[in-house]
């Protein structure tokens, strides 16, 4: 009997850990290098992202330590919202909210309407998927000037 639980036990420990994702080294940080929360601005707007404690790698690489950008833009912060928690285990969707940079792209540029806006960064693993402790920049609000 207490074998049979040990097995349990170690079933749903690697079951969890694979939905936890691929690990993140400690004091892994994603940033916006070139903006501020708060700042004001004309678009198209240049968006430079900052990793540091990580390296950049394309999308489909399989590689310890590395992921690529991801742009979350007017959306809740990672894992809030309506599909926040699948987030975690699928990976995030590709479309105007979030942008993927697969080809290990460092910067952007956005066409913004005027107005307010907010950013997240995320870095997610070769399947854009964030990692296990995720890493996630702070949300800015950026305002669009004409
Ligand atoms: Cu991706």
């Amino acid at each position: 009997m207490k074998f049979i639980a040990i097995c349990a036990t170690l079933a749903a420990l690697s079951t969890s850990a694979m939905a936890q994702g691929t690990p993140a080294p400690d004091g892994a940080n994603v940033y916006f290098v070139n903006l501020e929360d708060g700042a004001t601005v004309t678009s198209p707007v240049t968006v430079v992202f900052g990793l540091s404690g990580m390296g950049v790698a394309p999308a489909g690489t399989e590689k310890e330590n590395t992921g690529h950008h991801h742009l979350l833009i007017n959306r809740p912060p990672l894992g809030e919202g309506e599909f926040g928690a699948e987030e975690f285990a699928l990976g995030l969707p590709s479309d105007d909210n979030h942008k993927h940079f697969g080809g290990g792209q460092t910067e952007t540029t956005l066409d913004l309407p005027p107005g307010e806006h907010t950013l997240q960064l995320v870095l997610g693993d070769a399947g854009h998927v964030p990692h296990a402790t995720p890493v996630v920049s702070d949300v800015i609000t950026i305002t669009v000037t004409e």
